[in-house]
């Protein structure tokens, strides 16, 4: 691989050495399912358990800089300027029923702009990486979004809503109108995953209403750096960790958007 940042090389490290311990409690999920327990608790603590391991990894070489993690929140919340944004177990819900499609995903961000990244999926034992300028990996392999011309033929994946949110309606409507421009729409659970599959030509767009930036974070890099666009609309400056985001090859991008910016899909 020709990625050589000291952040690239941080992070990778720091996946690597959670996912050990997050392998062993994917391992456990089995039997928890079939206990009367159940798993919820247990998956509670393999999120802290993760995210502890990359915080310590990356803390060990800069404990001056901010981090954004999904359970913990926001540590050393002055510095702007270098900050780590950590997603432990993007996929949960995947994680909690055994199915093994969720990922561990940091990305590193620079005067808020995202330098480089990690999406790594442990059991398929896929790792996404890419870093500003130096393009996109899977594994050591560079790659590439689809090549796919027509927004008709496209494949594209998506998630949401999720169970509390205020715009259900206006997400389902939205789901249905693209449904009908696209070949297929797909919904499977780890925007992290989403994006790289898009980033690596499995997908050719994703499009997500209200997603955390650590679920994202990486991903942007990742999409970019394979020859991907992305960018963000209506966007919230008072939440500005709530993403409504769309990525996919640059053929089809600008249908995409707008199809999505359509006011009779409000
Ligand atoms: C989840 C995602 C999923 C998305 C959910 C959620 P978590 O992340 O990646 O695809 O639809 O909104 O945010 O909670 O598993 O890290």
């Amino acid at each position: 691989m020709r990625l050589n940042s000291p952040q690239i090389n941080l992070i990778t490290k720091a996946c690597a050495k959670a996912s050990r311990s997050l392998i062993r409690d994917f391992g456990e999920i089995e039997n928890l399912q079939v206990s009367k327990k159940g798993p919820g608790d247990f998956v509670t603590s393999a999120d802290k358990r993760t995210e502890k391991i990359l915080i310590d990894e990356l803390q060990k070489a800069h404990p001056e800089y901010g981090i954004i993690t999904e359970e913990t929140g926001i540590i050393n919340k002055s510095n702007l300027k270098n900050r780590w944004i950590i997603d432990p177990i993007d996929g949960t819900m995947n994680f909690l029923n055994g199915i093994p499609q969720f990922a561990i995903s940091v990305g590193y961000e620079e005067e808020g702009e995202i330098k480089c990244g990690v999406i790594f999926n442990p059991i398929m034992n896929e790792m996404f990486c890419a870093e500003k300028g130096n393009g996109a990996f899977l594994n050591n392999k560079r790659i590439r979004v689809s090549n796919k011309k027509n927004l008709k033929d496209a494949i594209v994946v998506t998630g949401g809503p999720k169970g509390a949110s205020k715009i259900r309606e206006k997400i389902f409507s939205e789901y249905v109108n693209i449904s009908n421009n696209v070949s297929n729409v797909r919904k499977f659970g780890s925007a992290a995953l989403d994006m790289a599959y898009v980033a690596c030509g499995r997908f050719d767009a994703y499009w997500q209403r209200e997603i955390n930036y650590w679920d994202i974070a990486a991903g942007i890099i990742i999409l970019k750096e394979a020859g991907g666009f992305v960018n963000f609309f209506e966007e919230d400056i008072n939440f500005p960790l709530k993403k409504n985001i769309i990525g996919s090859n640059s053929n089809i991008h600008e249908k995409l958007s707008e199809l999505l910016n359509k006011k009779d899909i409000e």
